[in-house]
């Protein structure tokens, strides 16, 4: 199983994503996925420039080793285009080895430790009826948990919220809460922490009015809140019982979990932006966090993001991998074979795909009664449709970005 063939493909169906597809002497491919949301070509270069030519003649069976090499021999370490060119190296790896093995992936790593693997799907609406609306299609989707990301009074455009101008922007596409728009600048959106602070109490309320209190319920804070306000945001949601509260501070700031902890049992969710599993040293050993939110694609893939899920399972902190849009059904697949198979599996992110997207990446994962199942096919159970890739050349498109009503730049 000799390494022939490297490729970085490059699709933009519905959005963009970055594939490397691997190809061994005797045959066998492997998919991996390498997208990094609105920094796309970063890694076609690190991939294409700086790791194809160094695995061309590999042993395509050496995954502990290739991801040693890779991490070590670059010298520069860490960093998310790093971690998601190696992550994409180590998915298509073990896509191939589970092939070889004719196993799915799940398999490989252990064999299922359940018969699925719980969902949660976004509601959005910037007031109250649309967001009812959308908790109510997300149910009859089969969704059992939901995160509700709802508009604040006075503010226009912000994070999580499906609007019909973002559609429009994406060329009419209706991709719910796709945040990266394409163009050639990021887009700017407007934030205001005292009103967000007041209002989202409210929200949780009428939706724990309208919906009873047996429905788990998420919200992402998306980064944007000073420890102190997001202890106070914590223990205003605690009558509503969240699933939990994501992201509520710039999770760079280990230390900032410490005080968020002192105040609330809001349960607490950290780490999409996360890299490695020394950015959870603190937070891990310190159990200042619930769940772990690194996608396979971001972190290293199946062999590092394994571990930072081990070292978690130590202190019962739970998998809550990262699954928007912008992980493509490649990294989305082999989040699912890794739930499948840890024991400290807690939930995963799910927002499906569009049509084109899904004619691109031909899957196998199946979606019932609210579990989602990575499905039985040899590797990890996706295949890429070349000709149809080739339709969506790359389109440039950015994240967006914050500012408040003065004028200052805003965490996003
Ligand atoms: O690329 C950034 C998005 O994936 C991110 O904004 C989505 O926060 C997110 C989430 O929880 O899905
Ligand atoms: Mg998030």
């Amino acid at each position: 199983m000799i390494i022939e063939r490297a490729e970085v493909i490059v699709t933009s169906p519905d959005r963009n994503f970055v594939t490397l597809k691997l190809t061994t002497d005797d045959g066998l491919t492997g998919l991996g996925d390498a997208t990094l949301n609105g920094r796309e070509l970063a890694v076609v270069s690190y991939l294409r420039d700086h790791v194809v030519p160094l695995l061309l003649g590999r042993d395509a069976a050496r995954i502990e080793d290739t991801w040693q090499f890779l991490y070590r021999s670059a010298y520069w370490r860490r960093g998310p285009v790093t971690m998601a060119a190696i992550a994409a190296v180590d998915v298509a790896l073990w896509d191939i080895k589970a092939k070889a093995a004719g196993m799915p992936l799940y398999q490989l790593l252990g064999g299922a430790c359940r018969s699925g693997l719980l969902a949660y799907g976004h509601a959005s609406g910037k007031e109250l009826p649309e967001l009812f609306d959308s908790v109510r299609e997300h149910q009859e989707q089969g969704f059992r948990a939901i995160r509700i990301q709802s508009g604040v009074p006075g503010l226009d455009n912000i994070y999580g919220i499906a609007s019909n101008a973002r559609f429009e922007a994406n060329a009419g596409v209706r991709y719910d809460h796709e945040p990266a728009q394409r163009g050639a600048l990021p887009t700017e959106e407007d934030w205001d922490t005292r009103s967000y602070l007041r209002h989202l109490p409210t929200v949780f309320e009428a939706v724990r009015n309208e919906f009873g209190p047996q429905l788990p319920l998420l919200h992402d804070a998306h980064h944007r809140l000073t420890p102190i306000q997001a202890a106070r945001l914590g223990r205003s949601l605690e009558p509503y019982d969240l699933f939990w509260l994501e992201d509520c501070t710039p999770a760079e700031n280990q230390e900032a979990l410490r005080l968020v902890r002192r105040h609330t049992v809001t349960p607490l969710a950290i780490g999409e932006v996360f890299n490695t599993v020394w950015d959870y040293q603190q937070i891990i050993r310190e159990q200042l966090i619930d769940y772990v939110r690194s996608a396979v694609t971001h972190t290293g893939g199946i062999t590092h993001l394994r571990r930072v899920l081990d070292f978690a399972a130590q202190y019962q902190i739970k998998s809550g991998m990262h699954g928007p849009t912008d992980i493509s059904p490649v990294g989305m697949a082999a989040a699912l074979h890794l739930g499948l198979a840890i024991h400290n599996f807690g939930i995963q992110e799910y927002m499906p795909h569009g049509a084109k997207t899904n004619a691109v990446f031909r899957q196998t994962f199946t979606w019932d009664n609210g579990l989602l199942h990575p499905g039985e096919q040899p590797g990890i159970g996706v295949d890429l449709d070349l000709d149809e890739a080739g339709k969506y050349p790359y389109a440039q498109a950015y994240l967006p970005f914050n500012r408040l009503a003065d004028g200052t730049v805003h965490d996003w």
